[in-house]
């Protein structure tokens, strides 16, 4: 694979892995934007990243339709409205290092900083869909592939979506070329990318060229044999490789919250020692509801504070709390730990434990900080 003619990266990133380019940024950094600035947006591939002329790039629409379509860049930006949504980013693989303190696991080990809030703009991929006039019978899933590069483990890198979803208005999945309002650039995927709310940021191929209307989920090693939660007794590669197919892909990432930053107050009665903390953190919906609420702990889970919520933008977005907490020594038991819990409009609660699995996704045990 060839990593010579990359562009440069963004600076402001914690680099875990040069070849392929995978960095995300600190947590507390990334806590301080309602909706991130692309030098914070986390670097995930599985191989080199490239630069594409726009105007020689095109994304296929092919498989069960009517009408296959071979679409510019410019065709996108002309032929179909555009369509904005604040939508988060996530990578199956967030707070992976904390999985890895249970049992090892196979995967770069993240911290919490893989998580990104942005502004999308693009064309909507059910208006495509009906251009392509699909083939009522033929379908079931929409795969998205990208064969800009060769990937660590196939040929492409490929991810799909059911066909409910992308042919479904209300779910905004769309093909990206704009972020924050900018030209999408080669390291979020530019010049198109797939914009997948609500799903694990595994289906939201960047360098998009090719979509097929499928009977079948996308046969990239991607969908097939990785982003899957495999029960916490298979304990080895070995054992997890003849069970890979078996499992369902993951769709969505689990209902989550983290603590990013705390912070000491210091006030005139008490100019060395902090009797409040000022703690900051994020939190992302599940496949119910909407986050209701996020409290935070500093006893180990005895007692829980609710938190202010201070952002939250339209169906897609993280949202951001804060609070302040009175602390004491004998208040904390000593232990100096703080946690934290998401709550969603349908009645779940983050756990206080996740389930461990070879693959250390989903990993969404209460947050967790110390002072
Ligand atoms: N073509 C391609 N698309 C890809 C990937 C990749 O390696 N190649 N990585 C996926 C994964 S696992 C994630 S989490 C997101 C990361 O997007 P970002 O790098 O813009 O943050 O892109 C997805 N799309
Ligand atoms: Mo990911």
């Amino acid at each position: 694979m060839d990593y010579s003619s990359e562009p440069a990266h963004s600076p402001h990133l914690i680099v875990r892995g040069m070849e392929p380019f995978n960095a995300e940024p600190p947590a507390d950094a990334l806590v301080r934007f309602q909706r991130t600035p692309g030098e914070l947006v986390y670097c995930r591939n599985h191989g080199p990243v490239k630069e594409f002329d726009e105007d020689k790039y095109r994304v296929n629409v092919t498989g069960g339709v009517r009408n296959p379509l071979q679409l510019s860049v410019h065709d996108l930006r002309t032929k179909y409205p555009k369509v904005e949504v604040v939508a988060a980013l996530q990578c199956a693989g967030n707070r992976r290092l904390e999985m890895a303190e249970i049992k090892p696991v196979k995967g770069i080990l993240w911290g919490d900083g893989t998580i990104s809030n942005c502004l999308w703009g693009g064309a909507r991929l059910s208006d495509i869909l009906r251009d392509a006039d699909i083939d009522e019978d033929a379908n079931a899933h929409v795969c998205f592939a990208s064969y800009a590069t060769l990937c660590q483990d196939d040929t492409y890198f490929g991810g799909s979506v059911p066909i409910c979803h992308a042919t479904n208005v209300e779910d905004d999945i769309i093909l990206a070329y704009e972020m924050n309002g900018d030209t999408l650039d080669a390291d979020h995927g530019g010049p198109v990318r797939i914009v997948a709310p609500g799903f694990l940021g595994a289906r939201w191929v960047k360098w998009v060229d090719l979509i097929t209307v499928s009977r079948e989920e996308s046969q990239s090693w991607y969908q097939q044999c990785d982003y899957k939660i495999l029960p916490s007794t298979v304990s080895s590669v070995e054992e997890a490789q003849p069970l890979w197919k078996k499992y369902p892909a993951m769709k969505q990432m689990p209902l989550n919250s983290v603590i990013a930053s705390i912070a000491p107050i210091y006030d005139s009665t008490s100019p060395t020692i902090a009797r409040q903390l000022q703690v900051t953190g994020y939190a992302i919906k599940g496949s119910a509801g909407p986050i209701v609420a996020v409290e935070v702990s500093t006893d180990l889970g005895e007692s829980w504070s609710k938190a202010n919520i201070t952002y939250q933008e339209g169906k897609w977005s993280w949202t951001l709390w804060e609070i302040v907490l009175d602390i004491s020594e004998e208040s904390c038991l000593g232990h100096r730990m703080l946690h934290s819990r998401a709550r969603d409009a349908d009645g779940n609660v983050q756990e206080k434990e996740a389930h461990w699995n070879i693959r250390g996704v989903a990993y969404n045990a209460w947050g967790r900080g110390r002072w």
